[in-house]
């Protein structure tokens, strides 16, 4: 087992992989920039390494500064936690390099995956069913409009080295194919300096369901089963759960042999996430994978009992995965992201001094976060101020539970999303489980406070 893991993270997910240290009884170096000299992760950590001034670029996205950190102190593994460097391959490939073992996958598998079209071959390749469209990408617009007639409009135009939402186009019909080809080529070309693209079928109202898989290196791999995140906005998650209002039992053992499939195929080390869409007839289909630990985590931790920061730790140090098959699942779980936004001004980020903090509790309820009271959520990074969890025995207990702690979170001096959420929380549609990925966009006035 490590000695002494660094953490190459701030907020949150540092603290969180700090916990799990202290559990281990591996000791922990923080990395912060000079906008985070204030923050617990620094605090709670057993050695700390400032590593630059504020912009990520200078700072958590330097990796000879976060090398030399490792070196410096004597850390013997390096967890990236999610964002900044998670899922950088070179990241991964100068960690070996330099003796210090990477937390995650190899840099092999983070670049098949961070490639979409080639992890679509990948999946192909093991008969897990990915969206109709081509099988690899295209660059004559003809014969892309070729394929598109193919499979049937409306198509959706995706780039190679996109996901989560980056440099996609939906064209509707023959008419706005080239436009759109063009546009989301050259959109690609600017946002990732690679300019392929793929096409697909366009589903107009999928869910988004993802599984959460373990693999070690004596070639286990599992699911512990899905989350549903259907509630986004512009591609950020903002409400997580599970189990899925649309997976039952069956569902959920098909979806799953095909993400643990999906997962074997490329001999996956780590905690990573098969994102599939699940369309309306009940059909699913891969999408992307995540290599990485995702922001919503805790809801599979709450509603299985395996801490995913403890096997990812354990797997990456080459113990077995302590867990071997699903766990009974415990009820149900709802993650709210709490974000210091302003929806009524299009979720204009708040920064500024929190003046008062109370967090909710109470049974059922779990605060990941690294807000205190006199803390100043810094202008540099995502908004994101704390993730609140709620399990009951059914959808209904869970959905209470968070209605009544985002009621009672006090959060003074910013802006936050909270009252929004619970407005969600009593929507009829939300309530009713009826949500895919277009729910926020048909309920604008969820947005507004109400008079
Ligand atoms: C799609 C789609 C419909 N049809 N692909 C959005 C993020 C990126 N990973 C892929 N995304 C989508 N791909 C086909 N063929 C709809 C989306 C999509 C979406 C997916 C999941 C959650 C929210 C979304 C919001 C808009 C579009």
């Amino acid at each position: 087992m490590f000695k002494k893991i660094l953490i190459a993270n701030r907020g949150e997910i540092a603290l969180r992989v700090i916990r799990a240290c202290r559990e281990l009884e591996i000791e922990t170096v923080a990395v912060y920039s000079e906008a985070d000299r204030e923050s617990l992760h620094v605090r709670f950590a057993d050695d700390d390494v400032c590593i630059g001034p504020p912009p990520a670029r200078d700072s958590y996205l330097k990796i000879p500064r976060i090398i030399a950190a490792a070196e410096i102190t004597g850390a013997d593994a390096i967890h990236p936690g999610y964002g900044f460097l998670a899922e950088n391959a070179e990241f991964a490939e100068t960690c070996q390099a330099s003796n210090v073992t990477f937390i995650g996958p190899t840099a092999e598998q983070i670049r098949v995956m961070g490639d979409k079209a080639a992890a679509r071959r990948a999946m192909t390749e093991v008969g897990v069913p990915i969206i109709p469209g081509t099988p690899g990408p295209v660059e004559d617009p003809d014969e892309a409009l070729g394929f598109a007639r193919d499979i049937g409009f409306p198509v959706i135009i995706k780039a190679a080295a996109g996901g989560g939402g980056k440099g996609m186009r939906v064209a509707k019909s023959v008419d706005d194919f080239a436009r759109s080809f063009q546009l989301a080529r050259s959109e690609a070309l600017s946002a990732f300096g690679n300019g392929d693209v793929y096409v697909e079928k366009y589903l107009s109202r999928p869910r988004h369901v993802e599984f959460q898989i373990l693999g070690d290196r004596h070639g286990n791999v599992i699911h512990l089963g899905e989350r549903d995140c259907s509630v986004q906005r512009r591609h950020q998650k903002l409400i997580e759960e599970a189990p899925s209002p649309a997976v039952d039992p069956d569902l959920r053992a098909r979806m799953g042999e095909a993400a643990v499939r999906g997962a074997k195929a490329i001999e996956y080390v780590g905690a990573g996430t098969i994102e599939m869409l699940l369309d309306e007839d009940g059909s699913f289909f891969f999408m992307e994978m995540n290599t990485r630990i995702q922001v919503e985590h805790p809801v599979t931790e709450m509603l299985t009992g395996i801490d995913l920061v403890k096997e990812q730790i354990r797997v990456a140090s080459g113990e077995p995965l302590s867990v071997r098959e699903l766990p009974a699942l415990r009820g149900h779980v709802i993650e709210c992201r709490i974000n210091a936004e302003d929806p009524s001004r299009n979720f204009q980020p708040s920064p500024g001094k929190i003046e008062a903090f109370h967090p909710p509790g109470g049974p059922g309820v779990r605060l990941d976060t690294h807000v205190y009271a006199g803390y100043t959520v810094p202008p540099f990074y995502d908004s994101l101020l704390a993730k609140l969890i709620c399990q009951g025995r059914d959808r209904e207990e869970a959905m209470t539970r968070m209605r009544v702690a985002l009621e009672s979170f006090i959060i003074e001096g910013v802006t936050t999303t909270a009252p929004f959420l619970s407005r969600v929380m009593t929507h009829p549609s939300f309530r009713a489980g009826d949500i895919d990925t277009k729910f926020l966009e048909r309920e604008g006035q969820l947005m507004k406070e109400p008079v």
